[in-house]
Formats: C-alpha cells, sequence, structure tokens
C-alpha cells in the first residue's frame, strides 16, 4: 500500500515536472528569437554626409545649390549600391510656381522579387516659417531632409562594402519636393502641397514593395520616435518589428512604444496611392505640436544632430533588412 501511494505521488510529480519543463520550453521558443547579424553602421560617416549636404546651403527646388546637392547624391549612391534611377519632373507648387524635381533611387539586388523601400526627402524648406525671425528665409534643414539621407547613404555604403547582401531588394528612394508646403503666411489653399516627390513617384511609377521605412527628421539629439498614427493604421507589423529591433538592439531610449497622432507625409501618399505599406520614423516632441522646437525654423542646423541618434536608426535598418528572407 505504502510503496504504491509513494509511486503515484512520484508519478504525479514526475508527470508536473515534465509538462512544466515542456512549456517553459514552449514558452523559450515564443520570446527568444535568432538574429542574423548585419554590418556595422558607422555613425561618423552618417555625420559627415549629413554635413556635407548642409554645406551646399539650402537645397531648395529651382536653386543651384539644390541642383548641386542632387548631382552629389546621385554620384555618391552610384558608388555605393548597383543601379541608380533619376525621375525627373515638374510639379506645381502652392503659389503656381514650376518646379524642376528630381527624385533619386538606388536599387541594391535590382532583380529580387521581395523589395523594401528606405526612403527620405532629400530638399529643403524655401521659409522658416515656424520662426520668430527671418522667417522668408530659407533653414539649413540639417535634421528636416538632411539627416534621413546621411543615413540612407551610409546605410547603402555599410551594405556594399560588406560581403554578405541582404535576401532582400533595398530601394533607397530620395523624395524631392516634399518640404515646399504651402506656409503659415498663405492664404490660399494648402492642401497637399507637401510631398511633391513622393506623389509624383507614387502615381507613376511604385515600383512593387513589401513595405517601405520613410525617416524625417531622424537625426536630432535627444529624439524620440513615438509609433505615428498612419504608421500604426497602415502598416501595424512593420512599425512593431522596427519599433522591436530598436529595443532589442538598445535603442529604447530613442524608439519608444507610445502612440503619436497622424500626420502628412511622404508615407501618407506611398500608403494611400501607391497602396504599399510605408512606416515614418520622424521625431516627436510628445505634445499636439508634434515637431520638434527647431521645426521649420533656423534652429535646424548641424547643431542638433546627434551621432548617436543616427547610429539608433541607421543600425536598427541594418539589421531589419538583414533579418527579411
Ligand atoms: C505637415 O506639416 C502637414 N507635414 C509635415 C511634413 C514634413 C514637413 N516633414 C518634414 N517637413
Ligand atoms: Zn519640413
Amino acid at each position: 500500500m505504502k510503496n504504491s501511494i509513494k509511486l503515484a505521488i512520484g508519478c504525479v510529480l514526475l508527470i508536473t515536472a515534465i509538462s512544466c519543463d515542456n512549456k517553459e520550453k514552449t514558452g523559450e521558443k515564443e520570446v527568444t528569437k535568432t538574429y542574423v547579424p548585419a554590418p556595422p553602421f558607422n555613425e561618423d560617416t552618417a555625420y559627415y554626409y549629413v554635413d556635407k549636404q548642409v554645406a551646399f546651403g539650402p537645397r531648395v527646388p529651382n536653386t543651384p545649390n539644390h541642383d548641386q546637392c542632387g548631382d552629389y547624391l546621385i554620384e555618391e549612391l552610384k558608388k555605393d549600391s548597383f543601379q541608380v534611377t533619376i525621375q525627373q519632373f515638374q510639379a506645381a507648387a502652392f503659389d503656381g510656381k514650376m518646379l524642376a524635381l528630381r527624385n533619386i533611387i538606388a536599387s541594391i539586388n535590382p532583380k529580387a522579387e521581395k523589395r523594401i523601400i528606405l526612403a527620405a526627402h532629400w530638399d529643403t524648406r524655401p521659409f522658416a516659417d515656424q520662426d520668430s525671425v527671418d522667417q522668408k528665409k530659407p533653414i539649413d534643414g540639417a535634421n528636416d531632409g538632411a539627416s534621413g539621407v546621411g543615413i540612407l547613404l551610409e546605410v547603402a555604403k555599410a551594405i556594399t562594402a560588406s560581403d554578405k547582401l541582404p535576401k532582400v531588394g533595398i530601394d533607397i528612394i530620395l523624395f524631392d519636393g516634399e518640404d515646399y508646403g504651402a506656409p503659415s503666411f498663405f492664404t490660399g489653399k494648402s492642401e497637399n502641397t507637401y510631398c511633391l516627390g513622393s506623389q509624383y513617384w507614387a502615381k507613376n511609377n511604385p515600383t512593387h514593395a513589401y513595405y517601405g521605412i520613410l525617416l524625417d527628421m531622424a537625426g536630432s539629439e535627444n529624439a524620440h520616435f513615438a509609433m505615428e498614427g498612419n504608421s500604426r493604421v497602415y502598416a501595424p507589423d512593420v512599425t512593431k518589428q522596427v519599433w522591436d529591433m530598436a529595443n532589442h538592439l538598445g535603442f529604447s531610449q530613442y524608439f519608444i512604444y507610445s502612440e503619436s497622432q497622424s500626420i502628412t507625409d511622404d508615407h501618407l501618399y506611398v500608403n494611400e496611392l501607391a497602396k504599399i505599406p510605408m512606416i515614418d520614423i520622424i521625431d516627436y516632441n510628445g505634445q499636439e505640436g508634434y515637431f520638434g522646437y527647431y521645426w521649420h525654423t533656423h534652429k535646424d542646423n548641424m547643431k542638433i544632430i546627434s551621432k548617436s541618434t543616427l547610429k539608433a536608426v541607421g543600425e536598427t535598418l541594418l539589421n531589419v533588412i538583414y533579418n527579411e528572407n
């Protein structure tokens, strides 16, 4: 009797132990992900690329600075990627002025079926309408424009310098004419006056892509990237995937798991017109005004650019794309 009770108790304990063990193992499987390592991102080089663009002066459409910076970006991307396509077009600004614009597209693995878009805008705003001084003068756009482009140039360089390409195809798209939107002192119609390059691209040549990631104001000191409304609505899985990767890499200080309002940016047109899910990694000030204190002011210069922020974003992008199959 005593022995059989002991045996029964022993069996129960053993079964419990086994089932607990299994549960733990299943649990472990659910939380443990293995990541493919990505090539290193050099934040000094990214910073150099931001500085280099700013040194051309404001990159306002229909100015020599804009032309020269565009030529420079094309040359740099030709060095670092396999195929560069220029989409040249004219678009009417809010005031009716015709702007000569170029979207610059660099493709890595151009034949790969599954593609991911990495985008930023390379033009800068013709006015400082959020500033209290010199409102009609153009801004440097170190963060609003140059930062995203600088990160993407270094991403392209890091990929081509590595002996291993990502499995997916990458299309780096530098949109033009993003920041020529109607200023606060303009009284006419202002709808759809921002994002002229992405609107043109989405209407005319949307190469197929699995998803896209837009960078906008992605390089300032103490940046906070919240999960923006249109990103969450149109591309919830991509939003989670990118934030999870950033947090896994230790960038929780920048990529915060809080939800921010929807904004109009290049990703909106890519989502709505080209039907490609695209998120926006954009600095959020935590309040209703959304954008940072420097936004559309003369404070948006090299002084606010941070190498650590550039690194957080660039390293996250590289790890996201190297972990796509
Ligand atoms: C609006 O101001 C409506 N959208 C902001 C898009 C933008 C401008 N991003 C950078 N500059
Ligand atoms: Zn802007």
